[in-house]
């Protein structure tokens, strides 16, 4: 299709750029982490969205290059701003489960992060469990093999996907995150039993976290009644609009000034 075709030249005509959102702490809103997100900017489309781009790369094979561009484009920013000063601030990519089913993918990290000058340490890999990952031997095999090289896991938009609580402690994560749409029901709903029921379930998320030792962030976080909400729940990390939105490197030194 069309869009599909696009994509194929889209990395050649450098139509894809990063930006990049904070991770704060709750409360404090200092920020401990940025998460790379992928864009895509279209002659004709105009800005295109990964919501829209990342699936189309995953059925059509193109998600391993795109995957290692956004990888590789995202640690070159991390050297610059752990060279300007910023040594604490984590780096954070999104990969899709059908890059951690590459034979190579572990290799290719590894190789990625000594180019760039960044310890593993520095760097999490957020991945969304839209497939099942269970039983699948090459997963767990880079799983292991990135926790070997020091790298973090983190499970994006938990409550969403496959993973349910009984899973978390499967994989050798460090961080969960709070899908949007539990923060959003906290306070955005006009049915009280749904906001009873969310806070519920963002406890007993608190509840598993602790117990495993995962740090947990909160997705989508908007307002300071959001906030509120969330450090009273146990919530100690949240990402979203009332911090920053996600913005280009070029903007990121404003905005970690504004935050620090
Ligand atoms: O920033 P935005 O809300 O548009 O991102 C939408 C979704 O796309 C997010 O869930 C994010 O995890 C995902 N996403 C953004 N960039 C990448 C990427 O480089 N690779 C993968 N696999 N997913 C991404
Ligand atoms: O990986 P993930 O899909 O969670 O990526 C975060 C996505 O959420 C990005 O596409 C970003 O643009 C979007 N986003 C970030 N902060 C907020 C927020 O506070 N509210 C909403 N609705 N979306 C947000
Ligand atoms: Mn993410
Ligand atoms: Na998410």
């Amino acid at each position: 299709q069309l869009l599909e075709r696009e994509l194929r030249h889209a990395q050649a005509r450098g139509e894809l750029f990063l930006e990049f959102q904070p991770i704060c702490t709750l409360p404090g809103g200092r920020p401990v982490c940025l998460e790379a997100l992928s864009r895509w900017q279209h002659a004709e489309f105009g800005l295109v969205g990964p919501e829209v781009f990342i699936p189309i790369a995953e059925e059509c094979g193109l998600i391993t290059s795109l995957g290692e561009w956004a990888l590789q484009e995202a640690l070159g920013v991390a050297a610059r701003w752990r060279a300007a000063g910023f040594r604490e601030l984590r780096l954070a990519v999104n990969v899709s489960p059908l890059q951690l089913m590459q034979p190579h993918f572990v290799e290719m990290v590894a190789a990625e992060l000594e180019r760039a000058g960044v310890p593993a340490s520095a760097l999490e890999l957020e991945v969304t469990e839209g497939i099942d990952l269970r039983g699948r031997l090459q997963i767990s095999q880079s799983v292991e093999g990135l926790r070997a090289l020091g790298v973090g896991l983190s499970l994006d938009d938990f409550g969403t996907g496959f993973a349910s609580l009984s899973r978390l402690n499967d994989l050798p994560l460090q961080v969960v995150k709070i899908d949007r749409v539990f923060v959003a029901d906290l306070t955005g709903t006009e049915d009280p039993a749904r906001s009873r029921y969310v806070r519920t379930l963002i406890a007993a998320m608190v509840a598993v976290a602790a117990t495993l030792r995962l740090k947990l962030v909160a997705e989508g976080v908007e307002t300071p009644e959001q906030g509120r909400e969330l450090l009273a729940l146990g919530c100690t990390q949240a990402q979203g609009f009332l911090f920053a939105p996600s913005v280009p490197e070029e903007e990121l030194l404003a905005v970690l000034s504004a935050l620090n």
